[in-house]
């Protein structure tokens, strides 16, 4: 495939989730920093790109074809898995694939939402609200570690989105999570970071 990528986005973990599966996906692309705090995201020519003015959005130019332009950080994921040449998810044909998909949205309903939601809730000074939406969140985060109590990733015996999902929420949560109950994950979180997919698509921005 001649498509060249370009992905708009932040240091965020949507933003890092999309950019590790590029990297991991072995597709080259360019990644171009939207300023945030000064609101590049709700400028008339980012509104264009994505009326929501939320990152990221991934833009995938063919010669001969208009731009294709996706937003959503799990649809775009799922778009740069089938693009390859990496592989990101099983065959689709088998029971591996719908493994994959189990704890793909495992990580991205029953971990990240509820940190984003926590996340919410402090900025509307709710404090106790935060703080159960954040703990259920975190424990939903510990119980991947019977995910890995046989295989190497989460899915199983291979990388997949679900173990990227998972990686940057522990990345971000290392000083919350109960190490000395995690045996698995911490063998598993090791191996991850050391990935050169991983560690580049972590400083896309
Ligand atoms: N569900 C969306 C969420 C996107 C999102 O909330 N992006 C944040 C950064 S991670 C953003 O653009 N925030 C700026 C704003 O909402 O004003 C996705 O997964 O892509």
């Amino acid at each position: 495939v001649s498509a060249s990528f370009e992905l708009l986005g932040a240091a965020t973990g949507n933003c890092l989730r999309v950019a590790i599966a590029l990297e991991e996906a072995g597709l080259s692309y360019t990644s171009r920093s939207i300023d945030l705090r000064a609101g590049e995201h709700h400028s008339d020519n980012f509104r264009k790109l994505n009326p929501a003015c939320k990152v990221p959005v991934l833009i995938e130019r063919n010669e001969s074809q208009p731009d294709f332009v996706l937003a959503q950080s799990n649809a775009i994921m799922l778009h740069v898995a089938r693009r390859g040449p990496g592989s990101l998810l099983p065959d689709p044909e088998t029971a591996e694939y719908a493994i994959a998909l189990e704890r793909f949205f495992y990580v991205v309903t029953d971990v990240i939402a509820p940190n984003h939601a926590s996340f919410f809730l402090r900025s509307e000074q709710d404090r106790s609200a935060a703080a159960a939406l954040e703990q259920k969140s975190m424990a939903a985060l510990e119980f991947i570690e019977r995910y890995l109590t046989d295989t190497p990733f989460i899915a199983g015996s291979t990388f997949t989105l679900a173990d990227i999902c998972a990686f940057t929420m522990v990345s971000r949560n290392q000083t919350k999570l109960g190490w000395r109950r995690l045996p698995n994950l911490k063998r598993w979180f090791d191996k991850v970071s050391d990935r050169p997919g991983v560690l580049r698509g972590c400083r896309a921005f």
